[in-house]
């Protein structure tokens, strides 16, 4: 039953109009037709993307491994066996597959600089070549009409800085103050739109808590100190851009997920708040002046160790935005034997509910309740959702690949996005990720996000319908 037939039988019973309050609130009135309009005419459209993910080149022109070069070279690191060595040969197909973001009627390009590829080793000599690169792609952009968005840090730190502890080590922060005036430098004449991190938590704790990503690191008493550090250089960060650059629009990017009860019971809501306060709050408060959220994560308490006098003052950043980005929610139920988080999140599998192939579940209404909770904290000026989109297994047929549950993800999560939008949110632009297939980290090449499908052995692109419909969708 569709939504229009849903509300046409329920209408007519006082049961019906009982439960319209709760409809509503599950987005059943949220407009049933999209349209690139409905957003606005400043609404700003996009990609998003990361260097280790789509650029291969990995030693090309001088530049140097970084974290994810060794990680993936490791074995048994990467599910499928398989590196980003050559991934979708971005270095060298730039031209062609900013074309695609022209193509589908986007304005906007958001990638990340490699910092290795400019540093080889992190500080010291820069490498004129690896800066250039970045300057083709800029270029390109603005010849194509689109806005390049950077973001300075997307996961790979040169490993010449991880022999010496990386994110652990407090020197991080004049080794990554050195890259982003390097950056800023170069760049900052014809980039205005700027991120510092991407998704702080899924790096610190992915891969220095949990060890399945670069660098394999695993405990608290890595990820304590690395997300201490990384909080820090985010504000750092942002302190560089705006010296730097004159008329920047500064943000940072955050992975959210509405945590919700197991079973909707209050037995888990203690549960709920810790892992709340690990996902969604652990990296924004303290830049926003709130400090750590020790009272719902206790086991934060344990970053005192790490905090040096004027620590306070020094993670706190007035951004300009905050880029949201959101895949899925998160149903987390209470158990004591967990340490510190005292509690699991229970797979969308073992719930019996649509997922992706990544096993995350389908949950649009889960965007619009990020937008709802990330526009409540009092300094956040807008919002861009800088991330969102899906896996699912693709199949070329005759030169065509026929996405149609991607398209339905994308509708329906814009849907909530326009629904928050109408309730007052300030978002301001949606950039899909991401524009083509790529290196999905330790999943390897299996799981595809792309708009764009590429094969891995000839570097063959084929726009998806996904990314036809947004091209129909977007254009004027
Ligand atoms: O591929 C990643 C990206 O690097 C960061 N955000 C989530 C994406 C999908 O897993």
């Amino acid at each position: 039953m569709n939504r229009r037939e849903l509300l046409k039988a329920l209408g007519a019973t006082t049961a019906g109009i009982a439960l319209l309050p709760q409809l509503n609130a599950m987005g059943y009135f949220a407009p049933a037709e999209l349209s690139k309009s409905a957003f606005g005419d400043d609404f700003l459209w996009g990609v998003a993307t990361a260097a280790y993910q789509i650029e291969g080149g990995h030693n090309a022109d001088g530049k140097g491994p970084s974290v994810w070069d060794t990680f993936s070279h490791g074995k048994k690191n990467i599910k499928t066996g398989e590196n980003g060595d050559v991934s979708c040969d971005f270095y060298h197909s730039y031209a062609q597959d900013i074309d695609f973001i022209r193509q589908m009627n986007m304005q906007v390009f958001r990638f990340s600089t490699a910092w290795s590829r400019i540093l080889p080793q992190g500080t010291g000599a820069v490498n004129q070549k690896g800066l250039d690169f970045y300057n083709k792609v800029i270029d390109t952009c603005l010849e194509k009409g689109l806005q390049p968005w950077l973001t300075t840090y997307h996961w790979d730190i040169p490993q010449a800085l991880q022999d010496k502890g990386g994110w652990t080590n407090r020197d991080v922060l004049s080794w990554y103050n050195e890259y982003v005036e390097v950056i800023t430098k170069a760049y900052g004449d014809r980039v205005k739109n700027w991120m510092v991190m991407n998704e702080p938590l899924a790096f610190t704790a992915i891969g220095y808590l949990l060890g399945i990503h670069a660098p394999g690191k695993t405990g608290f008493k890595n990820f304590i100190p690395a997300a201490h550090h990384t909080t820090l250089c985010q504000a750092e960060g942002g302190r560089i851009i705006r010296r730097n650059v004159k008329d920047a629009n500064i943000g940072t990017t955050f992975s959210c997920s509405s945590i919700e009860p197991f079973k909707g019971k209050d037995v888990h809501a203690k549960t709920v708040e810790r892992w709340d306060a690990m996902v969604n709050r652990l990296f924004i408060e303290p830049a926003l002046g709130m400090g750590y959220p020790m009272e719902s994560l206790p086991a934060i308490k344990k970053v005192e160790k790490y905090m040096q006098p004027g620590d306070e003052e020094k993670m706190k950043f007035d951004f300009d935005f905050i880029g949201v980005q959101n895949y899925t929610r998160e149903i987390a139920r209470a158990n004591f034997i967990i340490p510190y988080m005292k509690g699991l999140q229970v797979p969308a599998k073992r719930r019996h509910v649509e997922t992706t192939e990544m096993g995350w579940e389908v949950y649009p209404e889960g965007i619009y309740k990020v937008l709802k909770k990330f526009a409540a904290y009092p300094n956040v000026k807008k919002i861009y959702v800088t991330e969102n989109g899906c896996a699912f297994p693709d199949v070329v047929e005759n030169g065509r690949v026929h996405d149609a549950k991607r398209v339905q993800f994308f509708k329906d999560y814009l849907a909530q996005v326009l629904r928050a939008k109408n309730e007052g949110v300030n978002v301001q632009g949606y950039f899909v990720w991401t524009l083509m297939d790529n290196f999905e980290w330790a999943e390897g090449y299996k799981t595809r996000f792309g708009l764009v499908h590429v094969d891995f052995k000839t570097q063959q692109r084929i726009m998806k319908d996904s990314g036809l419909w947004f091209k129909e969708f977007l254009a004027d």
